[in-house]
């Protein structure tokens, strides 16, 4: 152990000369690709719980006709109208979803989206809204045959105020080339996820993505002050605005997070961007209890302060996992019960180095962590990160999936895990992975093959110990169809009663995304 600190120290000292100037390009260009070079593995492998929604009656919507189809070509470009090789659009990245369509929109502009709004809500024509389609939850894939409204060449406009860092983009801008957009002003997008390179911003706002650095930068809550929605009327509203602070009002913009397009189309996000750091340092601890993982979280939260900036976990099962079934190798010799990917974001590499040192030294000091390794090069950051942000496909090859995203008290983050594997002792392999300082577990369990018993007892079992222990049935991915059974678990029947009505005012139709987190029936 004396001599693993001792290299850490070392490496930290030369890492802090190391990060000057232009940072984490390398870790960058990997994560831009990823969902990318992650398609084949996953299509191949991956199987999900079939969707709850699959099971709702068609809404009483109009069918498409071929008047219908010659008003959108007149209003958005016969191009735009797609009604074939459109499977791209009625499935999930995953190819998992499938639902069906009979025709794909691709309006450039917020006025020809309030075009289609408007026309739909009138004729009763349904309609799915889709940014980068990269969710896990197929709320951006349709169901029968609603109409896909896609915010792809929504992708114009983009407005960088400077000295206030308020940014105002389109909404169907990829997060990755907003985000190398801003590297050239010295400014960089708050939130980052391993779909960056795929995602567009005004899905990111729609899904209420989480990521990797909200513990350092906060949610989208923080950063977004105004948007444009159209509603399912076809109205334009403009949400908000481009003031830091302005409390005239309800802070309506806020509605558009997480609404996953029940209540309108994004079309365009003004939101509050930040520095782009000059030093970026990254390290892993291997930790032998989830209760040291815990006090490590505090020792961080105390040591790092400001800087700290993503705490993430993997549980040794799901680094054994990693290491079977891809061609990654773990940093450290020998098997630990946890890992942590720890990673700075600051503006001065000594300073941050110091306060890391300090840290670690006292870490491995008082024997909370067993072992630590600091990246000394982009190519070991990179490396870090993919055995974190590569769980996910590892868990997913490891055989029939049953995928979970759960937020808990920190108390009973792991205990659902332990449990979960306890209850399936000899049926299933379970895995855990997660922004540990988000309070955000990924919970993966899998089986040889499908196990409908199995299938029929899980969701309900982890739903219902996730509220029961005060947790979220969706911390980061949101509802979509998957979930849609689960939807009112942990809310007061105000609440939802609350919801529904919003969607009344907003879509009155109930246009919008049916058969998902709110369903056109209800
Ligand atoms: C992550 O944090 C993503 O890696 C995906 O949110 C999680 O697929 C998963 O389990
Ligand atoms: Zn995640």
């Amino acid at each position: 152990m004396r001599d693993n600190l001792l290299r850490f120290l070392h490496e930290l000292c030369g890492k802090a000369m190391a990060t000057r100037g232009m940072v984490g390009e390398f870790a960058v260009a990997f994560r831009v690709s990823r969902i990318i070079s992650l398609f084949p593995s996953i299509t191949m492998k991956l199987s999900l719980i079939r969707s709850a929604a699959a099971s709702l009656s068609r809404g009483n919507f109009a069918k498409i006709s071929s008047a219908d189809l010659s008003f959108f070509e007149k209003s958005i470009g016969n191009d735009y109208v797609k009604t074939k090789e459109i499977d791209n659009y009625t499935s999930d990245w995953t190819r998992q979803m499938k639902g069906s369509s009979e025709c794909v929109l691709l309006p450039t502009s917020t006025e020809e989206t309030s075009a289609i709004l408007r026309y739909c809500a009138e004729k009763r024509i349904a309609i799915v809204v889709q940014g980068g389609n990269t969710g896990l939850v197929g709320g951006a894939t349709p169901i029968y045959d609603e109409v896909v409204l896609s915010t792809s060449r929504i992708n114009k406009r983009f407005h960088l105020e400077a000295s206030s860092g308020v940014l105002t983009l389109d909404g169907g801008f990829i997060l990755a080339d907003a985000d190398n957009r801003l590297a050239e002003r010295g400014f960089m997008m708050p939130l980052d996820l391993g779909a960056k390179g795929s995602c567009q911003i005004g899905g990111c706002v729609a899904a209420g993505a989480g990521g990797i650095r909200l513990l350092r930068y906060g949610s989208l809550h923080s950063h977004l002050l105004g948007c444009t929605l159209v509603d399912g009327k076809g109205t334009i509203l403009n949400l908000g605005g481009r003031l830091r602070k302005d409390n005239t009002s309800l802070h309506t913009a806020h509605l558009a997070i997480g609404s996953e397009g029940q209540l309108g189309v994004v079309t365009s996000v003004t939101m509050g961007v930040v520095p782009r750091p000059q030093s970026i340092l990254s390290a892993m601890l291997a930790v032998s209890s989830y209760s040291d993982c815990i006090r490590l979280l505090s020792l961080a939260r105390s040591k790092l302060g400001e800087i700290l900036s993503s705490f993430e976990v993997i549980d040794g099962d799901t680094m054994k996992c990693v290491e079977r079934h891809l061609p990654l190798k773990n940093v450290f010799e020998g098997e630990h019960n946890f890992y942590l990917l720890i990673e700075t974001h600051g503006s001065n590499g000594d300073h941050d180095a110091e306060k890391l040192n300090g840290f670690v030294e006292e870490a491995l000091g008082a024997e909370l962590a067993v072992d630590g390794v600091a990246a000394n090069s982009e190519s070991e950051r990179a490396h870090m990160w993919r055995l974190r942000e590569e769980s996910p496909l590892a868990a997913a090859k490891d055989g029939y999936i049953y995928k979970f995203d759960v937020s808990l008290p920190l108390e009973h983050f792991y205990r659902l895990t332990e449990e979960t594997r306890e209850k399936l002792k000899g049926r299933a392999r379970v895995y855990c992975y997660g922004h540990l300082g988000d309070g955000n577990s990924h919970l993966n369990v899998t089986t040889d093959g499908e196990d409908e018993e199995l299938k029929k007892e899980l969701s309900p079992f982890v739903y219902n110990w996730v509220v029961s222990h005060g947790g979220s049935i969706s911390a980061e991915h949101g509802i979509g169809q998957l979930k849609r059974d689960y939807r009112s678990l942990g809310k007061s029947e105000e609440e939802s009663a609350l919801i529904r009505s919003l969607k009344d005012v907003f879509d009155p139709h109930r246009i919008l995304c049916p058969y998902k987190m709110i369903h056109s029936q209800e």
